[in-house]
């Protein structure tokens, strides 16, 4: 039975009226001043959502990513470290709206909800919370407890300052491995780094090609990254941490990270252009789920390495290996991406490496679902979020391999290279460590410069254009946002303009993030996308 006493002195403390919330692509994410009522309905959501999974962990990770630093958010992370089921983000947005009216509407709806599920609020549940490094976090966060201890016996695990994908794994593990395994970021630093040394041992790789550059947004990233790599010989000497100073909140993304350096397709403040060629360079976002590449070319010129590229190298990596493993009939492999994609990547990965490519709506769930259905899934967004899943199947036919006494030694080589490389992703999620670490890898075992890797294909010129309009709900899509809907009458219109310009694409969508319209372009020169861009903006106004 909820203690309704107690429940109306929360709400009163934590509740105020008159703010409709939505859970958006990665939650809930607004200005910090108005998410009070939001972290409360929410600790009490993530509550009985562990205990609707039998008592299983459930995740919370507080953060609003690559957004300023007076923004921040709050996500549900299910118990394999995947993002919270789709029928559940309508409850999370209902009973926020709900507590926004007044106490006895959200006691109405909250009461309701219960007995629909078949809830009993008294029974176990578990949570595993996590912050960025927002200054509004802590109080946020006491919101959010103060929620989940409506229900009585939900067990709490707060682990202060974490990276977003570490909530996600920490989470995952906790439903996986006994009850007395420690559990923590020293875990996490561990099956990387150990994953790491199998990989470099059976290779023979000593040390690291190149210089790293980490620019880490100014976000927790930073003291993380640090804290796993300078413990590890391997990287003593080899790495540079810049953007680190996480503890003043206000630089937090500011003239740097992965979404700075991808948008503007510049360097971040703190990396200096030089054309030294032993050096790689890679910037966070604030959260450290996403990741870009870059290095100067010879002339000292920005080269970016973004997430379709990152796409593209996995996949190519991969596609060798299960064939010296004799495991590519057997195992599918398979590229998901979004619509935001450089065209090229998709004809290189579609004609060049003939590896099938789906394309999604954009949001990790919606690839990561896709991901699934193949026996390695690579997938990523154009903006550095992504990774790779193994199916259930590639670990059966992989220890099976391993176990077999008849295979060459390059083979078993091999099997045991995928094995270990499953342990080095992170597969919960997008992870900018682990994601790091996988192409740190496969460059070194495949002795590619970052010049090497950039030149298989050569981006299409594009263009990324905000458009403010009085009402972004009525832009609906289909065919994985590329194609409009609605308004009627307006892809005629787009059709039309892209058929005036060379190899050229262009898609418009509502952005679930922002009260805005992005309008993308893609063409032959730089001159055709700029233009192309902004004639559809003008027809989108
Ligand atoms: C969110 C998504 C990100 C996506 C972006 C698109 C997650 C964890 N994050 O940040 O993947 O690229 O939204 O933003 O799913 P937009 O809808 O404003 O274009
Ligand atoms: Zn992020």
């Amino acid at each position: 039975m909820l203690d309704t006493k107690t429940l109306e002195t929360l709400y009163e403390t934590h509740c105020k009226s008159g703010f409709t919330y939505a859970y958006g692509t990665a939650g809930f994410r607004y200005k910090a001043d108005v998410l009070d009522t939001v972290m409360f309905t929410t600790g009490v959501l993530a509550g009985l959502r562990s205990i609707y999974l039998e008592g299983r962990t459930v995740g919370v990770m507080i953060t609003a990513s690559h957004n300023p630093p007076e923004d921040n958010g709050v996500k549900i992370v299910d118990p394999k470290g995947e993002m919270l089921e789709q029928s559940w983000e309508s409850y999370a947005t209902d009973l926020a709206n709900s507590a926004t009216q007044s106490f006895t509407a959200f006691l109405a709806y909250l009461q309701n909800l219960v007995s629909e599920l078949g809830l009993d609020t008294d029974a176990l549940g578990s949570l595993a919370v996590a912050r960025d490094s927002r200054e509004s976090g802590p109080r946020l966060l006491h919101a959010l407890l103060n929620g989940s201890r409506v229900l009585p016996n939900i067990r709490i695990t707060d682990y202060g300052l974490l990276t977003t994908p570490q909530l996600h794994f920490l989470t995952s593990k906790r439903n996986e491995l006994p009850n007395d395994t420690a559990i923590d970021r020293f875990f996490y630093y561990k099956e990387f780094l150990s994953a790491w040394d199998d990989i470099t041992a059976l290779c023979g790789i000593q040390s690291l090609p190149y210089k790293l550059e980490i620019d880490a947004a100014n976000g927790i990233g930073a003291p993380r990254v640090k804290e796993m790599l300078s413990t590890h010989k391997f990287f003593d000497g080899v790495f540079r941490v810049v953007n680190d100073d996480w503890e003043t909140p206000a630089s937090l993304n500011h003239l740097c990270g992965a979404d700075y350096v991808k948008t503007n397709q510049r360097l971040p403040y703190g990396i200096q252009a030089n054309n030294d060629c032993q050096r790689i360079c890679c910037s966070f976002d604030g959260d450290a789920d996403r990741i870009v590449f870059y290095f100067c070319d010879s002339e000292g010129q920005f080269r970016l390495l973004d997430g379709d590229k990152m796409a593209t190298l996995f996949a190519k990596f991969f596609q060798d290996i299960l064939s010296s493993a004799n495991l590519q009939e057997r195992l599918s492999l398979g590229v998901v991406q979004t619509a935001y994609a450089n065209g090229s990547s998709t004809h290189y990965i579609e004609r060049v490496l003939g590896i099938p490519v789906t394309c999604t709506p954009t949001g990790v769930k919606h690839l990561h679902h896709e991901a699934i259905n193949y026996d390695i899934g690579v997938y990523f967004e154009a903006n550095g979020h992504g990774t790779v899943v193994f199916s259930k199947k590639f670990d059966e036919v992989v220890n099976s391999g391993l176990s077999n006494k008849h295979q060459s030694d390059s083979s078993l080589q091999s099997l045991e290279v995928l094995s270990k490389f499953a342990n080095l992703i992170n597969q919960t999620v997008g992870d900018a460590i682990s994601d790091m670490m996988g192409v740190l890898a496969v460059l070194s075992i495949l002795k590619w410069t970052p010049q090497k890797w950039n030149q298989e294909y050569t981006d299409l010129p594009n263009k990324l254009v905000k458009v403010l309009v009085p009402d972004r709900t009525v832009f609906k899509t289909t065919n994985a946002e590329r194609q409009l809907l609605s308004p009627l009458g307006l892809q005629p219109k787009i059709n039309a303009l892209v058929a005036e310009y060379h190899q050229a694409r262009s898609f418009v969508r509502a952005s679930g993030t922002e009260d805005a319209v992005r309008v993308y372009a893609e063409a032959s020169t730089r001159e055709e996308a700029d233009s192309l861009a902004s004639r559809v903006s003008q027809v989108v106004e």
